[in-house]
């Protein structure tokens, strides 16, 4: 059987392939560059997880194939939840992860360690062409360091510390990330899903 997976971020897609095989799940994942054809879904929803269904549903319908998709980002408290839906562009330009990250911290320059908490969320979906739907979350606290550190993973990684651990997220392996991640929980969570659904 196969599953789409409705993401363009190839830093997602690395992570996903890793948790769901991890899973045991059945199932041949196929990245949505496998249908150049279906167009870009406009992130219309206010929500990770509406914005997850979208992506899913979008997926799902232009494919005839069970979607699962991933909306993410980062929520940092002094800034009441920001960059939050927006993490992805939050410089302007969609996918420029030193841009985001560069400004993200221009914006927090005056911000003392004490008042630097930030979480990752993740809200993961699963659409099936009949229009059935599901979807469930996952996060991980931490706090926003000054200056990046480390070269795996992506997007905001380099500048999140999560609790518990003296590293941030780019310098954990991937293994170590998705055993703590937004992504791994949220994912990991979805799996029974897929099970029930999917068989
Ligand atoms: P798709 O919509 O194609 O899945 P996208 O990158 O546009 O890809 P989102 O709209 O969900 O996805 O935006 C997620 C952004 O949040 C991403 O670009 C990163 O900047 C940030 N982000 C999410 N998860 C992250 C993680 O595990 N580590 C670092 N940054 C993350």
């Amino acid at each position: 059987k196969r599953l789409i997976l409705a993401t363009r971020n190839a830093g997602k897609i690395t992570e996903l392939h890793a948790i769901l095989a991890d899973a045991g799940l059945d199932l041949e994942l196929v990245g949505a560059d496998a249908y150049p054809d279906v167009p870009d879904v406009k992130e219309t929803g206010v929500t990770f997880a509406e914005n997850a269904l979208l992506k899913a549903h979008a997926l799902a319908q232009a494919t005839g194939l069970p979607a699962v998709a991933d909306d993410s980002g980062l929520c940092v408290d002094v800034l009441n939840g920001a960059p939050g839906i927006f993490s992805a562009r939050w410089a302007g330009t969609h996918g420029d992860d030193r841009a985001n990250l560069d400004l993200l911290l221009a914006q927090l320059s005056d911000i003392d360690d004490t008042h630097r908490a930030a979480h990752f969320a993740c809200a993961a979906a699963l659409a099936l062409p009949d229009g059935t739907e599901r979807v469930v979350e996952g996060r991980m606290e931490g706090t926003l360091r000054h200056t990046p550190v480390g070269t795996n993973g992506f997007g905001y990684d380099p500048i999140l510390q999560p609790e518990g651990h003296e590293v941030t997220c780019a310098e954990l392996t991937p293994p170590q990330k998705n055993a703590i991640s937004h992504r791994g929980k949220a994912f990991r969570a979805l799996v029974p899903v897929v099970r029930e659904l999917l068989g």
